[in-house]
């Protein structure tokens, strides 16, 4: 028997030695100190002994049996060691490599100019006024002087979602609200900027848009109120030696009504191909607001009087930045975007 225990010896220590993987080491561990395992049958086995070798072999039987079971607790860390070690091998982490930069977001080019836009008119004293994009038929045309077979209407070729309720064709809206609100109290100067939809749809037009119009009422406003109040925005929107001029035009809801030019921003107003050679670019309409558009918003045409005037954002910011297609601000074209 101690010549067997010898032998389980040997092969168990050979056994332990030839396992590279840690979840193998449990099958060793079975194959000699499970409950059918080699000690463990020997140990079974004692009964044939005589009486004076049992406690000898037995004793022998045990300690071999602490002795494998070290062997493989050894051999386990030792191979949990080397596998830890591979792992930090392929898992390497280089830390002088370059860091993935964050992607970092940044205004489109219109929210710019828009925020331009109100800044120069909060620094004369206007206020900024929103309204609803869905509007009723009611505040995008009729209080604005144009009655439901009024050929203007064509000219704002609108989405309907019914009969009585558009998607706002202007920011006009927003102005008689605001007037409905305040009236008859003056002085009254807001701007209201904000998108518009007009169905529409080529390189200069585009189905939702961008407008910013304004409007001042009070006792004795004048068209050189308007004209200089214009004049000041354009020369800090565009350049300070800026000239501008007003040309005879016609809105239902102004009169009398006037088309805004700068002086060419390209040429100084010598003549080129952005100003069709003509020194001028159409940037605005205005006019003083229609008696009848005061009186439905509340104000008596007898006692106060008003300027407005309405521009496209787009417009101002393709000549701003030298655009000459303005689907390029709705593309989401990162080559373009990443240069604001
Ligand atoms: C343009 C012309 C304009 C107005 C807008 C206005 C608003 C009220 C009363 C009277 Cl509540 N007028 N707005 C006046 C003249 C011209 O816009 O070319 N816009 C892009």
């Amino acid at each position: 028997m101690k010549e067997k225990l010898h032998n389980i010896k040997t092969r168990a220590e050979r056994d332990v030695l030839e396992v590279v993987d840690s979840s193998r080491l449990k099958d060793v561990q079975v194959k000699y100190l499970g409950k059918k395992g080699e000690i463990t049958q020997v140990l079974r086995s004692m009964g044939s002994l005589s009486k004076e070798e049992r406690p000898i072999m037995g004793n022998l039987a045990n300690q071999l049996k602490v002795e494998i079971n070290s062997l493989i607790e050894n051999r386990k860390l030792e191979l949990a060691q080397k596998e830890k070690a591979a792992q930090w091998e392929t898992e390497k982490i280089d830390v002088t490599l370059p860091g993935s930069m964050p992607l970092i977001g940044q205004n489109h080019p219109l929210t710019l100019v828009m925020e331009e836009i109100k800044e120069i008119f909060l620094g004369m004293g206007f206020t900024i006024a929103h309204g609803p994009e869905i509007e009723t038929d009611f505040y995008n045309f009729e209080a604005l002087n144009m009655p439901k077979e009024h050929p203007a209407r064509d000219m704002q070729d609108s989405f309907y979602i019914s009969e009585e309720i558009v998607l706002r064709t202007h920011t006009s809206p927003v102005q008689i609200r605001t007037m409905e609100k305040v009236a008859p109290e003056v002085p009254l100067r807001i701007i209201a900027p904000g998108r518009v939809y007009r169905r529409d749809d080529d390189a200069t037009h585009s189905p939702m848009f961008h407008q910013v119009e304004g409007l001042a009422v009070d006792k004795d406003i004048s068209m050189g109120d308007l004209k200089g109040t214009l004049l000041l925005f354009a020369r800090q929107m565009f350049g300070k030696e800026l000239k501008i001029r007003l040309r005879p035009s016609f809105f239902p809801f102004t009169e009398p009504s006037a088309e805004v030019d700068i002086s060419c921003v390209i040429c100084q107003g010598k003549g080129c191909r952005v100003c069709s050679h003509s020194g001028w670019l159409e940037v605005l309409g205005a006019g003083m607001i229609h008696p009848k558009v005061l009186e439905i918003s509340g104000y008596d045409p007898e006692e106060v009087t008003g300027y407005a005037f309405g521009m496209g954002v787009e417009r101002i910011a393709m000549l701003k930045y030298g655009f000459d297609d303005l689907r390029l601000f709705f593309s989401n074209d990162l080559r373009m975007l990443r240069q604001f």
